[in-house]
């Protein structure tokens, strides 16, 4: 059985002080550079999103951050501008140790797309090629950890378990952004329903 450990928008943005701040998001960087010595697969995935994307509440006239809308057919939370391409809050935390990941795939590149899981995007039309890359390795299972536990975790984990991966979100390596009180223990309640391991980083250092 080989593993991987997914590391998720693990961000500038989504740090405290970000553009898109997830309470507590820095905690989650030391526990995901301790369990990176573990693994000799480690991929990170990057929201990259270009100026002017669709689901930034400053691309839709009259709306403002966190309202909801409609983009093609699908239900769109509007966020802050974050993540912009080239800029710092795009960039990996800078405590964040990079030496070790192997590959990383951005998303929401494309201006019209959202995409919290890292292996589609929202719509469900576009892979990212994660899956395949996986596969092509032989992993079998992946340890998701990262930002954030009620958006970005939780969809590409559920994604993970779709694409036939044995899948492990670490609890205490991921913050969530909770928009409405409750989401990120709705979103941790809802994983182990639908295939999700739950483990703490403690279980696989000890
Ligand atoms: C994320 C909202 C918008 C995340 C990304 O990484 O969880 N959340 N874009
Ligand atoms: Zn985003």
């Amino acid at each position: 059985m080989k593993s991987a450990l997914l590391l998720v928008d693990i961000q500038n943005d989504f740090l405290p002080g970000g553009a898109l701040a997830v309470p507590e998001g820095d905690a989650v960087v030391p526990i995901a550079n301790r369990l990176q010595w573990l693994f000799n697969t480690v991929v990170a995935s990057q929201d990259w999103h270009p100026p002017g994307h669709l689901s930034f509440a400053s691309s839709h006239a009259g709306l403002k951050p966190f309202d909801t809308t409609t983009v093609a057919g699908l239900e769109q939370i509007l966020w802050p501008d974050h993540c912009v391409q080239n800029t710092a809050g795009a960039e990996f935390a800078r405590d964040l140790n990079t030496e070790g990941v192997d590959a990383v795939f951005r998303k929401g590149e494309d201006p019209r797309y959202d995409s919290y899981s890292a292996f589609f995007d929202n719509g469900h039309q576009r892979s990212s090629g994660l899956a395949d890359w996986l596969h092509a390795r032989s992993i079998t299972r992946v340890y998701i950890v990262g930002l954030a536990a009620d958006v970005c975790v939780l969809f590409t984990a559920l994604d993970a378990v779709n694409e036939g991966f044995d899948t492990v979100v670490v609890s205490d390596a991921t913050r969530g952004v909770d928009l409405q009180p409750g989401d990120t223990k709705r979103a941790l309640d809802r994983m182990p329903q639908q295939g999700v391991s739950l483990v703490t980083s403690r279980t696989i250092l000890n």
